[in-house]
Formats: C-alpha cells, structure tokens, sequence
C-alpha cells in the first residue's frame, strides 16, 4: 500500500498516525506540495482534488483522510480503533463527520494566517479572520470540553479514531505555542486530552521531522 502525504499536512497526518498505530505496512509517498505537485497531472489521476492523503492498494485509489482511516482499520483483523458494534462505530463516525465538517476548517482558519500565508508569500496575519477563526474553534472547544467531561478517550475509555483524527487540526498551534496559549486554552477537558493524545507513539512519529513521515 502507498500513502501519498505531505509531512505538514494535517490530513496526511491522521491517515499516517492510523496506519502507525495500527501497524499496516505502507509505504510513504512524499508529495511536494509547495512545489505545486498535487496539481501534476500524475497526482490529479490519483486524485483530481489535489489534495493529500491518497492510499492506493493494489490498484484501489481512496482519498479523503477519514475514509483512508476508516479503510485502514477494516483491513487489519483484531483492531479496537474503529469498534465493529453499531452504535460505538456510528459514535466514532458521529466525531469524524464532525472533525471534517466543523473543526478542521474551524482551526484551518487560524492554520491559514498563522503559518500557511507566511510559507506561500502572502504576507501576515489579518487580525478580522484570526478573530473568525478563534471564534469558531472557541465555539468547536465548548462543544469537545463538554464532552471531554469524565471521559478519557472521544467515544469513552478506549483510544478510537475520532481521537487520532480530531487531534490533527492541532498540530500547527500545538507546535507554535504553549498550550495554554491555544484558542482551546480555557477547556481543561481539552488540554487533558490533548496531552493524553500527545503521548501516544504514532502522534510523537508523525511530528515533523521525524523519520517515519520523511517519505
Ligand atoms: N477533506 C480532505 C482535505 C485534504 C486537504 O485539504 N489536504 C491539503 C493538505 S492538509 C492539500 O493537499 N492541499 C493542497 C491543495 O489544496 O492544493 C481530507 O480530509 O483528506
């Protein structure tokens, strides 16, 4: 299997984070994304979106991080990641709809005018979306800071993929300042989770920079 990625895609990251922690063997295909690979026309038959992760197994292409983690688990006998009992897999699926429809793009805001503007030249921050952007993820963090309440893990006492998934979104900020310091700061739900998350093997794998991303 390849995964087609790119080290500071959050996206990538969950995909890889899931085949780390679940032990699939795949082989990391780095794609350039500052160079504008994803719009070659070699990448645009892989996926005519653009965008990274990509696995493709034995001639079978998938995009989108999440179904790529979904995929993931249901090849590998004996998981726990993505439960099998309706209820707790439509738990899980509940939170990875949410994690791409609400927080991604929530926290990509801020991803956009703190990091991604300065690396592609489009200058700094503009103070009107940094506000839009923190007062969406503040928004986002009441709702994960409540539900976080009592609960170790995002569907209960076990790690799942809504945990390896909402995590990502993080990165960037996580990196860039203390944590504290995040528009999630005041959840203390959150913050616990967040540092529980940030123990686990695949999370501390896939920090840039590290090897198993380097593709
Ligand atoms: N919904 C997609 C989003 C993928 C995505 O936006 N990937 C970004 C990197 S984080 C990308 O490849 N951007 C390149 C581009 O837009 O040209 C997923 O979850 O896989």
């Amino acid at each position: 299997m390849r995964l087609y990625h790119h080290p500071y895609s959050d996206n990538s990251r969950r995909a890889v984070m899931t085949a780390l922690h679940l032990d699939v063997p795949v082989e990391p295909v780095l794609v350039d994304l500052q160079k504008g690979e994803q719009r070659q026309s070699h990448f645009l038959k892989l996926n005519p979106n653009h965008r990274v992760p990509v696995l493709e197994d034995d001639g079978f292409v998938l995009w989108e991080s999440h179904a790529i983690m979904q995929y993931l688990a249901d090849k590998t006998p004996g998981q726990t990641l993505y439960p099998t009992e309706i209820r707790a897999r439509a738990d899980v699926n509940r939170w990875l709809f949410w994690c791409g429809e609400h927080l991604t793009p929530a926290v990509g805001i801020l991803n956009m005018e703190h990091f991604i503007k300065r690396m592609i030249g489009r200058g700094g921050p503009d103070p009107a979306e940094v506000k839009r952007g923190e007062d969406l993820v503040c928004e986002f963090g009441a709702v994960l800071d409540a539900h976080l309440a009592g609960r170790e893990w995002m569907c209960g006492s076990a790690l799942t993929l809504a945990d390896l998934a909402i995590v990502t979104p993080f990165t960037g900020l996580l990196a860039a300042t203390a944590p504290e310091k995040l528009p999630v700061g005041p959840f203390a739900n959150v913050q616990r989770w967040l540092a529980r998350v940030q123990t686990l093997d695949a999370w501390k794998r896939t920090a840039v920079g590290a090897a198993d991303q380097s593709g």
